[in-house]
């Protein structure tokens, strides 16, 4: 009797870091002020962008395997920009203050926001990586964030926490964001890397990091 392949299943056996290899990543740098922003013509930028709590630190950190970010239960925990180096040769990640429900008082709030303005005016994202919990509908806030940050590079919905998911609110989780104007979209887990669309989101970073050295201008 031929048993039908499981899904959830098929997606387990990918291997953890086949296309990551297994170093550390490194911190960058961190960048509380406009000024202080490097210059990265020469690297592939990937900014982590989502609501507080979504999983921005804890993407970073798997991405890495290494613990560098600052992961926490109290959202509206990271004030700074932090620019972390991927063990793969010119990708970085960019960790950036999550947006909406913070605890943090307004000030602080109206303080950040010029930041991350200047982020999306200074730098060149390859693609950023817009964070979503993969149990949640989009809002309205959702939509209008994902808009303004389209002019600024192509944005991938990077959908975290998917090991909450059983096999029938996966599915029907996929067909919920099947249907949202994404051209790339990836469920994933940091707590279990190597999982569901683990591979393939790994697969489209490393590609974008070649394409971005390469330079049409210099002679071959
Ligand atoms: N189950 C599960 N929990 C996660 C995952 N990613 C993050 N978390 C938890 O969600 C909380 C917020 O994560 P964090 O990375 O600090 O979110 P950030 O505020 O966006 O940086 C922490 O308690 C994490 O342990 C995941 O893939 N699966
Ligand atoms: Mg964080």
């Amino acid at each position: 009797m031929s048993r039908k392949p499981d899904k959830n299943k098929e997606h387990e056996q990918e291997g953890l870091f086949e296309t990551i290899p297994k170093r550390e990543g490194r911190v960058f740098s961190t960048v509380g002020a406009q000024d202080q922003l490097p210059v990265t013509h020469t690297w592939a930028e990937f900014p982590l962008v989502g609501k507080s709590n979504v999983g921005k630190s804890s993407l970073t950190n798997a991405l890495c395997n290494a613990k560098l970010a600052r992961t926490s239960k109290d959202p509206g925990r990271t004030r700074m920009i932090h620019f972390y180096q991927m063990p793969v040769n010119g990708g970085l990640l960019v960790d950036l203050p999550g947006f909406g429900f913070h605890k943090a008082s307004k000030t602080a709030a109206r303080k950040w926001a010029p930041l991350m303005q200047a982020y999306f005016r200074h730098q060149f994202p390859a693609a950023v990586l817009y964070l979503q919990d993969c149990r949640r509908d989009f809002s309205t806030e959702d939509f209008d964030f994902v808009e303004s940050l389209r002019d600024a590079a192509d944005v991938w919905l990077i959908l975290t926490k998917t090991d909450k998911l059983n096999q029938k609110e996966f599915s029907q989780r996929e067909k919920y964001f099947a249907g949202q104007p994404f051209k790339q979209r990836f469920f994933v887990s940091s707590l279990k890397p190597g999982k569901y669309a683990w591979k393939k989101f790994t697969q489209a970073m490393l590609s974008a990091v070649q394409n971005s050295q390469i330079q049409p201008d210099k002679p071959l």
